[in-house]
């Protein structure tokens, strides 16, 4: 079953045709109303009129987080805020979050790409669809929620956290599909094998998992110890949130990017040029369709390959493989994405302490976790093992307050990590997927 049958099977030089069209309708949009693109395509001296052809858009110059966090909060919506009816937000690169924004006709669009992916995955609307994605700033929860209604589907609210609550009415509701990210999918079986609950035979069929990289190894160990298809999706706030692309359940080799409402590019992160089909790059979206915080040749820093040979649930759709890894040093730690200069200047606010610490990322029974060391000055560290525990503590706080994680803290001598000549690398990260 194709939900969107017309637009997810066009030939391709319809789709081409249809996504020149749009491109052509969001450049001259931004253009006129978010100054900072007038700005960065006058500076680049492209004009719109240019831009002729699809291959043309390589002309346009790139938008990075960075260009975000400097138009914090709303300085890049393309709608006035009244025509606003919902605000998202994800980690920024340093204390301020990343915002975006949407109109009803977003969040319409997105209920659909949502409900999209769900057919993709072999869901209708006799699924029970139990949502264990977090509700909140964080797109997964509201996003599932509605496109799994969109669909007719009946969804069950759950939210993160509280897992043997879930477990229980994992075995009471009887939901079909589970959607969490793949680590918590592995943690509630689990944590239900340890309930004693037999976690194969409950109702679940499938569960369309994503948010943080996962392996195929991780899919198989999911799969067999649920007894689900585990399938993959992929979306980020910026773009939209869940369901910029989706694993069809019948070719299970790549998600399909809806490209009736984004254009990807991969490129070289290094020189950023577009890479051929098929060749590792770092994955470049822009926005076809958003009103109100359309992106132009976003660059996400998620790295995968494209793929555009035929699928055979006959989806016309270009495929990105799994997401091998990121070209900057974001770390997702379950579920949340935090940036090693977050953690920096929250530590860096706590006095006593030395702008010298590591960040130690493992997996403990299916979940992240997180240690910090840092280093303490002299005077701190001949203080009592009270006062040291304290800073413990507070640094602990501060971060969860800040970033949402939870950590482990431990205190260090002065000039006990490792110093480095060049770039520092201050993250382990013991975590096999
Ligand atoms: O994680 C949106 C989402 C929610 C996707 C639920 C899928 C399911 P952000 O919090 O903005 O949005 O984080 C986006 O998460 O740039 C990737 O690095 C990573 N990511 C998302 N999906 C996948 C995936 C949501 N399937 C960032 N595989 C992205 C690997 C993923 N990484």
């Amino acid at each position: 079953m194709i939900y969107n049958e017309e637009f997810e099977t066009l030939p391709r030089e319809v789709l081409e045709a249809l996504q020149f069209k749009r491109l052509k309708q969001v450049l001259e949009r931004v253009y006129h109303t978010v100054g900072f693109y007038k700005r960065a395509f006058d500076n680049a001296a492209v004009s719109l009129d240019d831009i002729k052809t699809l291959d043309d858009m390589r002309r346009l110059p790139f938008t990075k987080k960075e260009d975000l966090r400097e138009n914090y909060p709303f300085g890049l919506f393309a709608a006035p805020m009244s025509n606003i009816v919902r605000l998202h937000a994800s980690s920024g690169t340093t204390g301020k979050p990343t915002v975006v924004g949407y109109t009803q006709k977003d969040i319409d669009t997105w209920s659909r790409l949502m409900a999209r992916s769900f057919v993709a995955a072999g869901l209708t609307k006799n699924d029970i669809v139990h949502n264990a994605y977090g509700y909140g700033l964080f797109t997964g929860g509201l996003g599932v929620h509605y496109g799994a209604e969109r669909l007719g589907a009946s969804v069950i609210p759950m939210s993160g956290g509280s897992t043997k609550k879930q477990i229980l009415i994992l075995q009471d509701f009887g939901p079909t599909a589970i959607c969490c990210t793949p680590s918590y999918a592995l943690y509630l079986a689990e944590q239900g094998e340890e309930m004693g609950v037999d976690m194969k035979s409950l109702k679940l069929r499938v569960g369309i998992l994503g948010a943080e990289p996962w392996s195929d190894t991780m899919k198989d160990e999911i799969e067999e110890r649920l007894n689900i298809r585990a399938l993959n999706i992929y979306g980020l706030s910026e773009i939209m949130g869940p369901g910029v692309a989706m694993e069809c359940k019948e070719g299970r080799n790549g998600l399909h990017v809806f490209e009736d409402h984004f254009i990807v590019e991969s490129i070289d992160p290094a020189t950023g040029e577009v890479v051929p089909d098929g060749e590792e790059g770092e994955l470049v979206f822009t926005t076809l369709t958003k009103e109100a915080f359309p992106l132009i040749r976003y660059r996400t820093k998620d790295m995968s390959r494209l793929m555009r040979e035929p699928c055979s649930c006959g989806r016309s759709l270009t495929r990105m493989d799994r997401i091998s890894g990121r070209s900057d040093d974001m770390l997702i730690i379950r579920g949340v994405n935090v940036f090693p200069s977050q953690i920096e200047s929250v530590l860096l606010g706590i006095e006593g302490l030395e702008p010298h610490y590591e960040l130690i990322v493992d997996r403990e029974d299916a979940l992240d976790t997180l240690e910090i060391r840092v280093e303490v000055s002299e005077n701190i560290f001949s203080d009592e093992v009270r006062a040291l525990q304290n800073i413990e503590k507070r640094i602990s706080k501060d971060i969860k307050d800040y970033l949402g994680v939870t950590t482990k803290v431990k205190l260090v001598q002065p000039k006990s990590l490792e110093r480095f000549e060049g770039k520092a690398q201050r993250v382990i990260d013991k975590r096999t997927l």
